[in-house]
């Protein structure tokens, strides 16, 4: 197979569906592969030089911030700014969204907004284990001018232009949709380029692992826990395999690539569970759909879910069409 390398590939595709396309989408690409190449290296060397750890400080979720999570999220910020493409950008790692303005620039500021988790599954770095960065893209309507508004950020995940997520794993890669399908591109340290390694990727109709944190068990209502146990202790068939590593990009890569389910839902401590809606469960709904597959809170489909706020959580049932809808047939049964 020839080589291909990201850029070519998104120009390929480009030429064919958007053949107006000004060149910021481009632009903003490849300042994300850049940040994504700059994290994958220091990731790399985390135990190396001094950024592992805490920084002993509490972040908008009332996490611990790891060091990384902080240059993350600033290389991110930096490049965002710089290319020119983006107006607004949402971060796991901020309080408020940062609207980036035009006034007295020369240049006016692109038309995109981008939500990202810059490192997610940060609890997994110190103990050298996969992690992650997953991005959100989203268009300004065309008659839009001026700064952002708070609200034109607060929109369903069926609205993003792209999404996809980098994957700090043995390789690094990227998976990513524009809305036509789901590619993946493995970093090839030797020339520094990500080449098409997976290319319209599709999550299998149903998988033989399902992945989810069992030790809520307790905590969970009925309907879920009757919902873990059709994979789990299924009376008239094999029970699934199960495997949760406890980072989502991991998690996710994963049924992406062998299909099954990962689950992470309400429980009585957290009503809305844990993951946020904007820039973790949609970007990933964005790609299951696109790959074939589903994703749910249970009731309603993640992408049309409108967020009342940018740091909103959602539960979580995402992956093989066949195994989500499963779970969505017996939360119709029990509510
Ligand atoms: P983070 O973005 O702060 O790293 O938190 C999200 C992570 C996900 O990667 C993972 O799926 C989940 O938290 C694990 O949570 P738990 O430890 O409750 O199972
Ligand atoms: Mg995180």
């Amino acid at each position: 197979m020839p080589e291909i390398t990201v850029t070519e590939h998104l120009l390929s595709t480009q030429k064919s569906s958007s053949p107006h396309a000004t060149g910021q989408f481009t632009a903003l690409l490849h300042d994300l592969i850049v940040s994504a190449k700059i994290i994958s290296r220091n990731v790399k060397q985390a135990g190396l030089v001094d950024i592992l750890g805490g920084t002993g400080r509490i972040n908008v979720q009332g996490e611990n911030v790891q060091k990384l999570d902080e240059f993350a999220n600033s290389v991110l910020i930096y490049r965002m700014r710089a290319c020119g493409a983006v107006c607004a950008v949402g971060s796991e790692e901020l309080a408020e969204s940062l609207i980036f303005s035009s006034r007295g620039e020369e240049q006016p500021r692109g038309p995109y907004i981008i939500f990202f988790d810059p490192l997610d599954g940060s609890s997994n770095i110190d103990v050298n284990v996969s992690i992650g960065t997953i991005f959100s893209i989203y268009r300004r309507a065309e008659e839009s001018c001026g700064d952002v508004s708070e609200q034109e950020l607060l929109r369903p995940g069926l609205e993003q232009v792209a999404a996809g997520y980098f994957v700090y794993g043995p390789s690094t890669m990227l998976v990513y949709s524009t809305g036509q399908g789901v590619n993946g591109f493995t970093l090839d340290p030797s020339i520094g380029e990500f080449l098409l390694s997976h290319p319209n990727m599709h999550i299998p109709e149903t998988g033989a692992i399902y992945s989810v944190n069992s030790a809520y068990y307790p905590h969970w209502d009925e309907r879920t826990r009757e919902a873990v146990d059709t994979f789990a202790r299924p009376a008239d068939r094999e029970p699934h395999s199960l495997r949760y590593v406890g980072s989502l990009v991991a998690d996710f890569h994963r049924t992406m690539l062998y299909g099954g389910i990962f689950l992470y839902p309400a429980e009585e401590r957290k009503p809305k569970g844990k993951l946020r809606l904007m820039y973790e469960a949609s970007p990933l709904a964005f790609l299951a759909e696109q790959a074939g597959g589903l994703a749910t809170d249970g009731a309603d489909r993640i992408l049309e879910k409108r967020p009342q706020e940018i740091h909103e959580r959602t539960p979580l049932f995402i992956g093989s069409a066949r195994d989500v809808e499963k779970v969505m047939a017996i939360y119709r049964r029990r509510s």
